[in-house]
């Protein structure tokens, strides 16, 4: 079975921020098509984006799955619904959100699913926590080690 390894990045800005993280990473790990392989640290930031929110908590975690990227997407969307995510506004507060930013080196563009994720290269809560668990991940398309993207902000 071939795996592919991903990076997920998780953040909440509503409720107990650390019980939505902590819980989506154990909804993940009951799944049998996905194996989290490591964590990042959390951590607190600023809202991004022309927001005015309260701060969230961001973490990023590897995955191992033999999921398409499109099956693991609907699954990180169940999990955001278990948790009460209720969509209203773009970018409105989230008790979670699951966020696939890399699927190995692929590449995916369908409807509701971009691969690289489109911004992760401009934020930062997402690059310092890869920075922290994957140093040495090349953005595909950019062809910019996480290092890299980070000293171009
Ligand atoms: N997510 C957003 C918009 N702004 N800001 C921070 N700090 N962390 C996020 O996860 C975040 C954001 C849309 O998904
Ligand atoms: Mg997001
Ligand atoms: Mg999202």
């Amino acid at each position: 079975m071939k795996y592919t390894q991903v990076f997920l990045g998780l953040g909440s800005n509503v409720g107990d921020r650390e019980f939505y993280l902590r819980t989506a990473i154990e909804h993940l790990q009951s799944d049998a098509d996905v194996h989290v392989e490591n964590q990042s640290a959390v951590i607190e930031t600023e809202p991004f984006g022309d927001i005015e929110q309260r701060a969230f908590l961001n973490q990023v975690i590897q995955v191992a799955t033999d999921c398409e990227p499109e099956q693991l997407l609907t699954k990180c969307l169940v999990i955001e619904q278990s948790q009460g995510r209720i969509r209203k506004e773009k970018w409105g507060p989230r008790t979670l959100d699951i966020d696939i930013l890399f699927f190995e080196s692929l590449q995916v563009n369908v409807q509701n699913l971009t691969i690289p994720h489109p911004e992760v290269h401009k934020r930062d809560f997402m690059l310092l926590p890869l920075l922290e668990i994957a140093p040495t991940f090349v953005h595909p398309t950019l062809r910019q080690s996480i290092d890299e993207m980070l000293g171009a902000l």
